[in-house]
């Protein structure tokens, strides 16, 4: 006996990796529902490579009941609207928004890192998955903060134009396609070039001038990982399709040798440590397209500090990101309390 899922957004960028994740893992389904807007009811797509095929339900019509799992992937106003009446019809909502991360009766959960804390999701029947470059980072981070005490992180990030989705995408092909023909280069989605640039920009300003995709990786990691860490983050849109990248210094409690630092991260969980030290001795975002691994280059040590290493993290923003962390969930949620069968 398997269980009832739907993807809540399933006609987007992460809606689509869910399903096809779901198919690939072969996650126990008796049912799978693709539910999206109104603008995508009756559209066929594809369950991933299963060969299936599945009518796009409009989610205003949509009755949880009876439903174990809904991955939601379909923003923050539709998540407001949708997964509270999901969760009161009984079925558990992954919400892949920003909207419940930081309740304090939600869990934040990145299964390598946190999840014992799962153990609270009963309070609203609702689980958070992080910001994508939050959950990669977090991956990399923990077996060195259990091994050495993180003290303080200084991140920059290079981020792809899927996050962002599929406006973000298109704007970067047109454009780059725009100038090398010649012709305009104006931007309509994002609030400079994007094609051949980078924008040191990403969602809304805040008052101390930070933005909030910065604050998400402070806060975020704080409640997933260890409220003690300090965490100051620049967030930069780059023009990649998919993987985002980031720069990280790490300053510990104690000492953690780069070489110690890199058999620990050999030894994680959804870890992969590329490291050579050589020409293309690295990893770079078009190689970890479609996996599932947090890539860890250029392990260092950082002399400027005390305890310090610096490290380059890559991962498949759609995938650890979102959909892939979000089955992650669904999977150690059948395991620890919706068994079936
Ligand atoms: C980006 N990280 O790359 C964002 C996308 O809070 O879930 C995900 C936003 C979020 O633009």
């Amino acid at each position: 006996m398997g269980y009832r899922v739907v993807v809540v957004g399933a006609t987007g960028n992460v809606g689509r990796e869910m399903l096809q994740i779901l198919s690939e893992r072969q996650f126990p389904l008796d049912e799978v529902a693709a539910v999206a807007s109104s603008r995508s009811q009756g559209d066929i797509i594809d369950f991933g490579d299963s060969g299936e095929e599945l009518k796009v339900v409009n989610i205003d019509n949509f009755d949880f009941t009876g439903w174990d799992i809904a991955l939601f992937a379909a923003g923050s106003a539709a998540s407001k609207a949708h997964a509270p009446r999901a969760a009161a019809a009984g079925c558990t909502v992954i919400d892949n928004s920003s909207l419940y991360r930081m309740d304090p009766d939600v869990p934040l959960i990145v299964p390598e890192v946190n999840p014992e804390a799962l153990a609270g999701y009963k309070a609203r029947n609702i689980i958070a998955n992080p910001n994508c470059s939050t959950a990669q980072m977090v991956v990399a981070l923990k077996p060195l903060h259990d091994a050495a005490g993180i003290k303080r992180v200084v991140v920059s990030t290079y981020q792809s134009v899927s996050g962002s989705g599929k406006q973000g995408m298109d704007e970067l092909f047109n454009q780059s396609r725009n100038i090398f023909v010649g012709d305009s280069a104006e931007s309509a989605f994002y609030p400079k070039q994007i094609a051949f640039n980078v924008i040191p920009h990403i969602d809304d300003f805040l008052d101390d001038g930070s933005t909030k995709e910065e604050w998400k990786m402070v806060v975020e990691t704080k409640k997933i990982l260890d409220p003690r860490i300090k965490v100051t983050a620049t967030c930069v849109r780059v023009p990649v399709f998919v993987g985002h990248s980031e720069s990280i210094n790490i300053e510990f409690e104690r000492e953690i040798g780069a070489q110690e630092a890199q058999d620990i991260l050999r030894e994680s969980p959804g870890v992969m440590v590329i490291d050579k030290r050589e020409p293309g001795g690295y990893i770079t975002p078009v190689e970890c397209v479609g996996d599932y691994a947090t890539f860890v280059s250029r392990v260092r040590e950082d002399p400027t500090v005390e305890n310090g290493l610096n490290l380059w993290c890559v991962s498949d923003n759609l995938r650890k990101g979102a959909a892939l962390n979000a089955v992650q969930i669904a999977e150690l949620l059948g395991r620890k309390h919706l068994q079936k069968g």
